[in-house]
């Protein structure tokens, strides 16, 4: 594993970085203070999680920089308070944000991905990987988050044409901002400038080679996230992003690089979900049924929107689709978590009505 080892805070001596505390440097904000008590402070000093590796999470506070055992339940961007005699067991601080998704394989447990993000960069080109369906994806988790979401379209240089993918990218909802940009031009820092704000923290998400770590480091002006461009050392192979790593920004602004997700699977998120696809959410109470599937029913609201052409079918599928992953990840997660004749029987349903509309 190629492993940064580069200072993750800025030196010392920057007009902005002067003026703020070793706490605010990491993001330190009143929501967390205002958790914690004096006497805590004292005992088990506040640090935040920088890194997240299979041997431990890296936690970095004012003139501590340790490794926590992974089996503490927490991510990368969370405040925990350091018991130093037992780090397992530091208290996590409650998060003003959390990223999840539902663990790739057949675990059935929920990975945690970043918490106490305030902008979450869905990153995507202007090629191949554009997809209307994953960024969907991506967008419902940022709004389940609490996370505000910024879709970025990287390489328009190598197109022909970039301008019918901030098309489609816009239409995905008039409440995510779009923003084209070559994440290897000079443009790039100050295109995202507006979101780097003082204590606040982006999360770069996105599949492999989309140029997140070439936007981090366009922010930091320096080389030295991993890109897949760098041969490694030894040669063995590209050097990318392999785990998911924090760094500071002078200003006191966090940014989390993380490596490509190849799957995003829904679970937990159906109010991100309603909240991304507010319209047809709000249509749908005008169906003649309660529960209605949307599918045939008779006086289904959404279906006949989509006969006057004023909701797109295609849309209303993808919608479909990701409402019954959903309730079927959420329902077996909470089988998982303790078993209930209920919910085997929702899983049961799901699974019913899933195999009827397969197609
Ligand atoms: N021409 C061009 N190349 C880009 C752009 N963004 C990223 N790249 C290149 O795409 C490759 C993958 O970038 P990287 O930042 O490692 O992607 P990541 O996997 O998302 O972190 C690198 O060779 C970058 O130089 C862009 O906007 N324009
Ligand atoms: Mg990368
Ligand atoms: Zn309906």
């Amino acid at each position: 594993m190629t492993r940064d080892t580069s200072p993750p805070l800025p030196p010392n001596g920057g007009d902005d970085a002067a003026a703020l505390s070793a706490l605010e440097k990491l993001g330190w904000q009143a929501f967390f203070a205002d958790q914690v008590v004096g006497e805590d402070l004292e005992d088990t000093p506040p640090v935040r999680v920088v890194e997240a590796h299979r041997s431990g999470l890296r936690v970095l506070g004012d003139g501590i920089d340790a490794m926590v055992p992974p089996k503490l339940e927490a991510t990368v961007g969370d405040w925990v308070l350091l018991n130093q005699v037992l780090p397992t067991s530091s208290r996590v601080l409650e998060r003003k944000s959390l990223f999840k998704r539902r663990a790739p394989g057949h675990d059935r447990s929920l990975q945690l991905i970043a918490s106490n993000t305030d902008t979450s960069f869905i990153v995507t080109s202007c090629n191949m990987d554009f997809n209307l369906a994953r960024l969907e994806r991506y967008l419902a988790l940022a709004f389940e988050a609490g996370v505000t979401p910024v879709i970025l379209l990287t390489k328009p240089d190598l197109c022909d044409d970039p301008a019918p993918y901030v098309e489609q990218a816009q239409s995905i909802s008039s409440r995510v901002p779009v923003v084209l940009l070559n994440a290897k031009s000079e443009a790039a820092k100050t295109q995202l400038a507006p979101w780097c704000k003082p204590g606040d923290t982006l999360v770069f998400l996105g599949s492999s080679g989309v140029g997140k770590s070439t936007l981090v480091n366009a922010l930091f002006g320096t080389e030295t996230a991993a890109t897949a461009e760098i041969r490694e050392d030894d040669a063995r192979g590209r050097h990318t992003t392999r785990h998911r790593h924090m760094r500071f920004l002078p200003n006191g602004c966090a940014v989390l690089d993380t490596p490509g997700m190849r799957e995003l699977q829904m679970a937990e998120a159906e109010s991100g979900i309603a909240d991304l696809f507010d319209d047809l959410t709000e249509l749908a109470t005008q169906c003649k049924f309660r529960n209605c599937a949307h599918e045939s029913e008779p006086g289904c609201a959404i279906n006949a929107a989509v006969k006057r052409g004023e909701v797109s079918r295609d849309r209303l599928e993808r919608w479909n689709k990701l409402a019954a992953e959903e309730r079927y990840n959420t329902a077996s997660l909470s089988e998982r978590k303790g078993s209930d004749k209920v919910l085997h029987k929702t899983i049961r349903s799901v699974q019913k009505r899933n195999k009827k509309t397969r197609r």
